[in-house]
């Protein structure tokens, strides 16, 4: 049976990111990917005056929904959330559209280069996906989000294997039993490390920098990795890993290559075909 997962995630029109980014990457994995918008921007919030529409008010009749006209989902993936409500809704969504073993995965989408997104306005707020990340069986922070998840300052982190190991040890204690931590670099490379609870095994990829910064690319590494842990034959927490870290490479070199606007994002499209040849 084809595995179905919902993408909970923003819907910006403008610039790849959030269900832009997660609808074609699982899409084109081969996996059933079932929308949950959490808020419709014009663009992500990288432009300026972008509009806003929060759909909290709408998710719990969505959800409801799902579960009459019988949604059976193999897991949920959250990225970004505007309100402590719709992580509340992500639990709902998994207590009425999960089938038994449905897995989630979050993405605790909080901030950047050592800095809080203005939706982290106040402490309810990462208590509240803190608590989320502690019912996750994945969770995928960058090292700024580490540091919020563990109580520290966004820029308060460590920027090295030990560091992130540490990191990754202290989040697991708190539930979730596979940790992927994005944006780690070492001797020029960039890369992503793991942990898996069950196995006690911790891991590193480090590959090729970009130097260059587009928005989105922690989307996008965490739909492909999402896709490969749910694929017919699903790919080892390393595997998946190395797999997503790659494919963002790769698009970040051609990206580069091209010249867009950075703002825009990476220029996924025209690499897709990558992910279903894999
Ligand atoms: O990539 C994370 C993200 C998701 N959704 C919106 C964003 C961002 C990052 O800036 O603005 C609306």
């Amino acid at each position: 049976m084809q595995k179905k997962v919902a993408a909970v995630h923003d819907i910006s029109g403008f610039g790849r990111c959030a269900l832009t980014t997660a609808l074609p990457i699982l899409s084109a994995c081969g996996i059933h990917c079932c929308s949950v918008p959490s808020a419709v921007l014009s663009a992500h919030t990288a432009f300026k005056g972008v509009t806003f529409r929060d759909l909290t008010e709408d998710l719990d009749a969505f959800i409801r929904n799902w579960a009459s006209i019988g949604v059976r989902l193999d897991g949920i993936y959250s990225g970004y959330l505007g309100s402590e409500k719709q992580i509340e809704q992500v639990l709902l969504l998994k207590e009425l559209c999960g089938k038994e073993g449905c897995r989630l995965i979050v993405d605790p989408v909080m901030g950047d280069n050592g800095k809080a997104y203005a939706i982290v306005g106040h402490e309810g707020f990462i208590t509240a996906i803190r608590e989320l990340c502690a019912k996750a069986d994945v969770v995928t922070p960058n090292l700024t989000e580490c540091a919020l998840l563990l109580g520290m300052e966004p820029n308060a982190y460590t920027d090295s294997v030990e560091a992130a190991e540490d990191y990754m040890r202290r989040l697991a204690a708190r539930g979730p039993s596979q940790i992927v931590v994005t944006g780690l670099t070492k001797d020029g490379q960039v890369g992503a490390g793991y942990y898996d609870k069950n196995t006690d095994e911790v891991g590193f990829i480090f590959h090729e920098h970009i130097p260059v910064y587009y928005p989105g690319t922690g989307d996008l590494f965490t739909s492909v990795l999402t896709a490969r842990l749910f694929a017919d034959q699903p790919y080892s927490l390393h595997d998946a890993v190395e797999s997503a870290a790659l494919f963002v490479m790769e698009c970040a070199k051609y990206t580069n290559a091209q010249g867009s606007p950075t703002i825009e994002g990476v220029q996924f499209e025209k690499q897709l075909y990558r992910l279903i040849q894999e």
